[in-house]
């Protein structure tokens, strides 16, 4: 069976580069199999929603003048622990509404939810026994916020995952390595027994109380948390739930925001951050690139700058032609709502996913040594009695109503996604695929063809 030159090309790029691989979570219990099984409903999705809320939405970025701190407002601010530990008497979500949180992630096209249970701040966004530094002892609004969102996230059909740090500025085991500097802490010998203890109650909690299917550790920079307690914090998770997916911030390989870990790390996905590869990671290595709408993790009142509709698209596209998952980033206010600028662009994505999703979801890399010049491709292997199907997502239209790529192989089929039932004329002349496209391009930020690959009998 003559192999397409294109995908014969992503073949041999990819075997030319050797990939960091991370650990099965217990690597003598799983395989490679079972991992990619427990992976897959994750793997599929490609496009997720981040939350970042807790008390720094109080200050919404603003302290003593200063308007661009987010959630290390804390730190970054210099406010001290009793001062800062007054915004819980004033985070007051009243406008919360978990269903139009998780209606909202569905109607763009996302297919998990990871919200922040405790970030740095310690201040847990649950009713939990580990610490009575939490919304339910401090807040007027006196209950937890994540179970309702879990519930509401499945109502949608979606997943529902948690954000959890490692580092908390708060607890009294720990303390800034410097006068009035917080990040990372130091811990008190003497009571790191009892944090891991409570780390532990706290994430049974969430693991039982929410129905998390992914935990998504974060910082896991400082240095007294180490291998073992990472490996010793994965094993019992997998005891609570087997089929958890944990990130690689378990433990500190992340090597800074490229997020990518070596060999062998504990952990199932990598987290590149703000960034997105500049090429995919081959096959058997999950990565998921967090990056935000606007410049900010957490809320921050004065931050307009707002990716545009097409910057996020295109990045969905360019992540998941990668072989990558997107986890876009809201600050919800204090108040508990999503910020409107952030709910516009959401609904622009999921116009575009209405009429593309399939290019997305279930698709993997060409790991192509490098894209295309007009857009991107995503690729859904033959299989369920399918044909191999490629998506072109065009970000340049051609000037001269000829797309050109590098493929060898017979296209049974081409079509705009947009135009499902007007065939396509495809030429193949000097190893080339030529499309013959309409003059105007029905998408101006990606339009999307799907070839499907003849089947040779
Ligand atoms: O320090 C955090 C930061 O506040 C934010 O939560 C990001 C999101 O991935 N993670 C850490 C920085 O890598």
């Amino acid at each position: 069976m003559r192999v397409p030159l294109l995908l014969l090309i992503a073949t041999l790029a990819w075997l030319g580069s050797p990939v960091p691989r991370l650990d099965a979570a217990t690597p003598a219990a799983e395989t490679a199999d079972a991992k990619a099984e427990r992976m897959q409903w994750w793997a599929d999705a490609r496009f997720g929603l981040f939350l970042h809320w807790g008390l720094y939405a109080v200050p919404a970025g603003e302290w003593k003048g200063k308007r661009d701190y987010g959630e290390w407002i804390m730190e970054e601010a210099d406010i001290p622990k009793a001062e800062y530990e007054r915004f819980a008497s004033r985070f007051d979500p009243k406008k919360y509404d978990p269903d139009a949180w998780a209606r909202a992630a569905r109607a763009a096209g996302m297919k998990y939810v990871v919200i922040t249970s405790k970030h740095h701040e310690g201040f847990a966004m649950w009713d939990t026994q580990g610490t009575d530094y939490n919304i339910a002892r401090r807040t007027p609004y006196g209950k937890g916020v994540l179970a309702p969102l879990a519930d509401a996230v499945r109502r949608q059909g979606l997943h529902f995952g948690v954000y959890y740090s490692i580092m908390d500025w708060h607890d009294p085991s720990q303390r800034g390595n410097k006068p009035n500097v917080l990040n990372p802490t130091l811990i008190d010998p003497a009571q790191k027994a009892r944090y891991v203890r409570d780390m532990k109650t706290e994430l049974k909690e969430l693991v039982q109380q929410t129905g998390a299917e992914i935990l998504w550790f974060d910082g896991e920079w400082v240095d007294w948390w180490t291998r073992e307690d990472a490996e010793d914090m994965v094993a019992y998770l997998r005891g609570l739930k087997p089929d958890l997916i944990i990130n690689n911030r378990v433990f500190n390989s992340r090597g800074g925001m490229g997020g990518i870990s070596a060999e062998g790390m504990p952990g199932d996905f990598h987290t590149p951050e703000q960034e997105v590869p500049a090429a995919g990671l081959g096959a058997g290595e999950y990565w998921e690139s967090c990056i935000t709408m606007n410049r900010h993790w957490g809320y921050n009142r004065h931050d307009q700058a707002w990716k545009s509709d097409r910057e996020l698209i295109r990045m969905l596209v360019d992540v998941a032609s990668k072989g990558g998952n997107l986890l876009l980033n809201i600050g919800p206010t204090a108040d508990g709502e999503l910020p409107a600028p952030a709910l516009q662009r959401l609904d622009a994505i999921g116009r575009w996913m209405q009429v593309n999703g399939e290019a997305i979801y279930g698709t993997q890399s060409t790991a192509l040594a490098q894209a295309p010049a007009w857009g991107r491709i995503t690729r859904k292997p033959a299989g369920d009695g399918q044909p191999e199907r490629l998506y072109l997502h065009v970000f340049d239209w051609p000037t001269d109503g000829v797309l050109r790529l590098p493929l060898a192989g017979k296209v049974a089929e081409a079509v705009l996604l947009a135009e499902p039932g007007v065939a396509l004329r495809a030429e193949t002349s000097g190893g080339e695929l030529h499309l013959q496209l309409p003059p105007k391009a029905p998408d101006a930020d990606a339009s999307v063809i799907r070839l499907t690959l003849a089947q040779e009998h």
